[in-house]
């Protein structure tokens, strides 16, 4: 697709957070797309402590020791959430301060982390055979976090959503290594989601499939159709995920931060991790 080539580096004058801002391209890409991937947004340092800390989590004999909830552990797929109390180097991309000003832009006004998860995935032998050519793309689950109307709207012409996600690509992801699928405008479409998924099912070149180098994030809309792709290499795929919201709406459930931890944050960033500001929301157009 045309739209499938989008990705730049952020656009950082002088290196402030104050003056990081999605650049005009990558902005009329999110409004007409509804995500956009930024490269290079992490150094391979960063890459690698979050890595690192996801693999020892992984490896971790009782995760309820450690306050996160678990979607899924098994053999080739371990999806986990709450990650954000597990590590300093989970915080940091939680409150990465290359990223949130951009969701806020998005939301439009001050956000709140409303979740943190990660999956490391490999392929199924079972299900997916290394040989298999039926489909392009191997979409696991389509889905969106809330909908267009509701969870979206429009102002200053520009699209702004509620929820928004940045999925940050902790390997090289190359289009066998099940790099996020995502159905391209459906973040503005009112078209009940059961018939937009149909609808690209039918004919894939509708879906567009993320490639990416570790290091780049994926900021997305939750109102745009989006699913997790299965591996059909035999690499490892490491993503971490950051959901947020305007302080006023609620955490995914699970996602509760615990006040122990909150007493340990620094104060800049309290707010943004525990959602403090609640309905004091500083909306950009107030
Ligand atoms: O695994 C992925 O690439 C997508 C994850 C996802 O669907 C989500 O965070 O909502």
């Amino acid at each position: 697709m045309m739209n499938s080539r989008m990705s730049q580096d952020i656009h950082t004058p002088n290196g402030k957070a104050e003056n990081i801002h999605l650049t005009p391209a990558q902005r009329l890409h999110f409004d007409v797309y509804g995500y956009v991937l930024l490269e290079n947004v992490l150094t391979s340092d960063e890459v690698e402590r979050m890595k690192q800390a996801l693999y020892r989590l992984k490896a971790e004999p009782d995760l309820d020791a450690h306050r996160v909830y678990v979607n899924k552990r098994g053999e080739h797929m371990f999806h986990v959430g709450h990650v954000v109390e597990y590590d300093q180097a989970l915080l940091e991309y939680a409150s990465h301060p290359r990223l949130t000003p951009l969701v806020k832009e998005i939301v439009g006004g001050a956000i709140r982390l409303e979740e943190s998860e990660a999956i490391i995935n490999r392929r199924d032998p079972q299900l997916i055979p290394a040989t298999d050519a039926y489909r392009r793309t191997l979409p696991t689950g389509f889905h969106t976090g809330t909908r267009h109307g509701w969870g979206t709207y429009m102002s200053n012409q520009h699209f702004h959503c509620l929820f928004v996600k940045t999925l940050a690509y902790l390997t090289n992801v190359g289009p066998d290594d099940g790099g996020t699928a995502v159905i391209p405008g459906s973040h503005r479409l009112g078209w009940k989601e059961r018939d937009i998924i149909d609808a690209a099912l039918s004919d894939e070149s509708l879906i567009y499939q993320v490639e990416a180098k570790a290091g780049s994030v994926l900021l997305f809309a939750e109102s745009l159709v989006h699913s997790t792709t299965a591996v059909r290499s035999d690499r490892e795929r490491v993503v971490l995920i950051s959901g947020y919201t305007p302080p006023m709406m609620r955490e995914w459930p699970g996602n509760e931060i615990s006040p122990d931890f909150v007493a340990t944050l620094p104060a800049d960033i309290r707010p943004l991790i525990s959602g403090s500001d609640s309905w004091h929301w500083r909306h950009d157009d107030a």
